[in-house]
């Protein structure tokens, strides 16, 4: 399988450590970027995101010849499309984008020769790795002359290198011959198992995935809300509870970030709105539980104005999606901090894992708890635990929304 040449298609956070990956197992990879910048940067053998590990690989990679960005896809004997999904944000109900999937397919379909495998691993609607089928079977291949499936990823951001072996696999081919095929490819590098299945339930799959854990946050969110008005300490609660051989409750926040579990739920509402109650439903607490804290930020920024005749100070900790990460895309920690800097409020920002950034000025913990007047816990970051840091921010008036204090 090794002798294979592969192409990966998409260096973003799943592209780019799988390209890297393969090339450490000895495949000879290219990969391919509409972003030029992007091309340069990982033939220089640097990378444009952050994942732990992953300069490693993709230096080394690029050092011993194994892998090399091109702004065109290169003839290979194996496709990996790892484009974005975005959603259209226009419509009632967001809707997913497959335009780069699509544009991708058509490009490889001019370089693919038989016996060739096309893998999706692109989080996608049901049903487009049939379409898919059906742009290159137009290229005028025979229904067994190419191998298709769709592979979703399944990585965790954070701990991606790591995940990409040991996760389990699943590999949903458009016929069995493709499925198997495939999944010999996956078994080469991946320690996990991988699964065979067909097309669409992989696709279906990857989407169920995501909206279970969209669902179980929004239950924990909804408790957090009940409990709130109740007076009791949800995370206590939630330890009890878990404590129950069968009860596994997830954790409240500020809402939920990111850019797949809180954007593949709409997958599947936009094709069944009607059957999709419990999925909708989540999306709609976790996006409340963001306005919900803002408003309780409010409250504690109105009572300090009627009290001390000033406006206060406010420090704010962490900004990023979620705890130890640096990845700031689609944060409500982001959301809330921007919301509260539009209203003039003096704002000490701590993010441990960020040094700068474009907007905010970031600061050192210990300054920001001296000098505020208000602190409030957006992300449980590990450095925000520990007795001394607790201490100091029960002497002030405080809104920790991820159960640091607990
Ligand atoms: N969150 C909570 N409470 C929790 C757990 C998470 O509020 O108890 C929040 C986080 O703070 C964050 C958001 O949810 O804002 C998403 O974080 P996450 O760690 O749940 O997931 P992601 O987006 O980093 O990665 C998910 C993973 N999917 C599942 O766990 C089912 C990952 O395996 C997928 O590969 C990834 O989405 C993806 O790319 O689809």
């Amino acid at each position: 399988m090794r002798e294979k040449k592969v192409c990966v298609i998409g260096l973003g956070y799943i592209g780019l450590p799988t390209a890297a990956l393969l090339a450490s197992r000895g495949y000879l990879v290219s990969g391919y970027d509409i972003n030029n910048d992007v091309v340069n940067t990982i033939n220089q053998g640097c990378i444009h995101i952050v994942e732990k590990d992953l300069d490693y690989f993709v230096e080394q990679a690029v050092k011993n010849g194994q892998l090399k960005a091109f702004p065109e896809p290169q003839q290979s004997d194996i496709y990996i499309i790892c484009v974005p999904t975005p959603f259209h944000q226009s419509t009632e109900i967001p809707s997913p984008n497959i335009d780069y999937v699509i544009e991708a397919a058509k490009k490889i379909s001019k370089l693919l020769k038989k016996g060739d495998m096309v893998i999706i691993e692109s989080t996608c609607p049901v049903g487009t790795t049939e379409k898919i089928f059906e742009i290159i079977l137009d290229h005028g291949f025979d229904h067994n002359e190419i191998y298709i499936a769709y592979c979703p990823e399944r990585v965790l951001p954070g701990n991606i290198m790591e995940e990409l072996v040991t996760n389990n696999r699943i590999i949903g081919g458009v016929t069995d011959k493709s499925t198997k095929r495939i999944s010999l490819f996956y078994e080469d590098f991946v320690k996990g198992e991988v699964l065979q299945t067909d097309h669409k339930t992989a696709e279906m799959c990857k989407l169920a995935e995501n909206s279970f854990r969209d669902v179980n946050i929004a239950f924990a969110n909804e408790l957090s809300l009940i409990c709130d008005k109740e007076g009791i300490d949800v995370w206590s609660l939630i330890k009890l509870a878990n404590r129950h051989p069968r009860v596994d409750i997830l954790q409240p926040g500020v809402g939920v970030g990111g850019h797949c579990i809180a954007v593949d739920p709409w997958f599947i509402a936009s094709r069944d709105h009607e059957n999709s109650r419990i999925i909708r439903c989540a999306r709609e607490i976790n996006l409340y539980k963001t306005e919900w804290a803002q408003q309780k930020i409010q409250v504690l920024v109105d009572n300090f104005i009627n009290e001390n005749r000033k406006r206060p100070r406010i420090a704010c900790l962490g900004v990023s999606f979620k705890p130890n990460i640096d990845d700031l895309r689609e944060s409500p920690a982001l959301e809330l901090v921007n919301k509260l800097s539009s209203l003039d409020l003096e704002l000490f920002i701590v993010e441990p894992n960020i040094n700068r950034h474009a907007k905010f000025k970031i600061h050192e913990l210990e300054l920001a708890l001296d000098q505020a007047d208000i602190i409030v816990v957006l992300v449980k970051h590990e450095e925000f635990f520990g007795t001394k840091i607790i201490e100091k921010i029960k002497q002030k008036p405080f809104l920790d929304f991820c159960g640091i204090i607990s």
